[in-house]
């Protein structure tokens, strides 16, 4: 496997990072997680624009700009010679010393891995997940907007760790105050009639690509999309519900907190939206080279 080490493709054996990168001593750092498909990578001007914006937020300067990152990106995937697989790109502070100031970091780091990707298993897909809500809260905004997509998970990381404690795979975390947000690395969806609802973004949720992909297909479907806020109670009274996110893509939930979804199948809506969705991957990208 050949990474890209801020500019340089190396053997992943010499991807070395610095114990002094206040992107592993802090998680200062932003990141993405992008998926290639049939020699595509989809939405990559999308994901770029989110990983600068996260990087403005956070007052973190990325040495090169969205042009030649689309460029280091697409060599990368070239070079492992992936069609079909997953991008992780991360932007670190860099190199400082022992102490927060950021101003001590000189120059902010990236890299690039491109690799294959294991996915949830088939049957999750066919059936659906069983998910849990958690105690630990979404980060509210005022303290780390979760639109940033930060190098700091440890608050979805609790969430999932109390999710597995309960026996599910994923976890719904409620915000401050009380509605419904995110999974720990997905957004969530569900549908009532012909009506396709996701938490709106004032409810603490990344700004999903996938989320944007599935409200346009939804869209093409003739559904009524709403960007809302949801309690659990509008979860557990759903006709359907599913999660969405770079690497799981779409994937049916059929019980959350014991109790079923609709009844208890993957629902019509998700099966249209997971077939539109495969068709959509295929037609969108930038074009790899090998
Ligand atoms: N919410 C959160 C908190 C995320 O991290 C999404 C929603 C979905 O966004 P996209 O743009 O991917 O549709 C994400 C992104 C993993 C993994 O290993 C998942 C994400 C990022 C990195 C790793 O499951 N999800």
């Amino acid at each position: 496997m050949w990474i890209n080490m801020n500019g340089t493709i190396v053997p992943s054996e010499k991807a070395m990072i610095s114990v002094f990168d206040h992107g592993l001593l802090y998680g200062d750092g932003v990141f993405e997680g992008i998926r290639v498909y049939s020699g595509n990578v989809f939405r990559l001007q999308e994901h770029l624009d989110r990983l600068y914006y996260s990087a403005k937020a956070i007052m973190l300067k990325i040495t090169i700009d969205k042009k030649q990152m689309i460029k280091e990106v697409v060599e990368t995937v070239a070079k492992n010679k992936i069609t079909n697989g997953y991008i992780r790109l991360v932007v670190t502070r860099g190199v400082g010393d022992l102490g927060l100031d950021p101003r001590k970091c000189k120059e902010s780091f990236y890299f690039v891995i491109a690799a294959n990707i294991t996915l949830y298993p088939d049957e999750y897909y066919k059936n659906g997940l069983t998910i849990t809500t958690v105690a630990a809260r979404r980060n509210i905004s005022e303290a780390l907007d979760p639109k940033i997509k930060s190098l700091n998970y440890l608050n979805n990381i609790l969430a999932k760790i109390e999710a597995s404690n309960h026996g599910s795979l994923e976890a719904i975390m409620i915000n401050n105050a009380g509605s419904v947000s995110e999974a720990t690395g997905d957004n969530v969806f569900i549908t009532k009639g012909k009506d396709l609802i996701t938490p709106d973004l004032s409810c603490g949720v990344l700004d999903g690509v996938t989320r944007k992909v599935v409200m346009e297909i939804g869209a093409k479907l003739k559904m009524n999309i709403y960007e809302k806020i949801l309690s659990r109670y509008d979860l557990y009274t759903a006709d359907e519900c599913f999660l969405t996110g770079t690497a799981a893509e779409v994937i049916p939930v059929v019980k959350i907190d014991a109790r079923e979804i609709g009844d208890g199948k993957p629902g019509k809506w998700t099966k249209k939206i997971i077939t539109e969705f495969h068709k959509v991957v295929k037609l969108d990208g930038v074009k790899v080279k090998y």
